[in-house]
């Protein structure tokens, strides 16, 4: 996914280069009367707009997901173990930091103060699951931890300043 978006704005960015230096060589010559512009762009309005459409469509189409996740869905069922995560500015206060691995965790998500996200890391950058926390609701997320290690929550809505320092450790052991 990375490459892909790599390479799309690789592509934009030069066509907008083109466009940019086309534009910059053609200022100086001296411009044709308004209605044989106007003619040449009419010219060009229903191609484009066609163009736009189905470029459109293909890549709405190319780039949907199943939906719900696959896998989120199939989780659900009677908790082995039962988390209550709450947020708050600016921290998050779990009622027990340790689960065992292949027990289905279910975190009771909610927040005290304003709108956090609930995000668990495996690793430095692979989010495995994630709810938003909000202030009177109670979001239940559940998840069963394949592998033993130090997983890492974090904040993912800006709640203010120290929204960064948001974090707390889940030990699968
Ligand atoms: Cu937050």
């Amino acid at each position: 996914m990375q490459n892909v978006v790599w390479i799309m704005t690789i592509v934009a960015t030069a066509a907008l280069g083109a466009i940019f230096l086309w534009v910059a060589a053609n200022a100086s010559r001296p411009s044709d009367d308004a209605a044989s512009i106007a003619r040449t762009a009419y010219r060009w309005r229903g191609p484009l707009f066609w163009l736009v459409i189905v470029a459109g469509a293909v890549i709405s189409f190319v780039t949907l997901t199943e939906w719900p996740i696959s896998g989120h869905a199939l989780a659900a069922g009677k908790p082995d173990t039962v988390i209550r995560a709450v947020g708050q500015q600016w921290r998050w206060t779990l009622d027990r930091d340790s689960v065992r691995v292949g027990e289905l965790v279910e975190f009771q998500v909610t927040a005290d103060d304003v709108n956090h996200g609930f995000a668990i890391y495996q690793g430095k950058s692979r989010i495995i699951a994630q709810a938003q926390a909000m202030p009177g609701y109670v979001n239940k997320l559940q998840v069963r931890f394949a592998e033993p290690g130090e997983y890492e929550i974090l904040c993912l809505e800006y709640c203010g300043l120290a929204h960064h320092g948001m974090r707390a450790t889940l030990k699968v052991q």
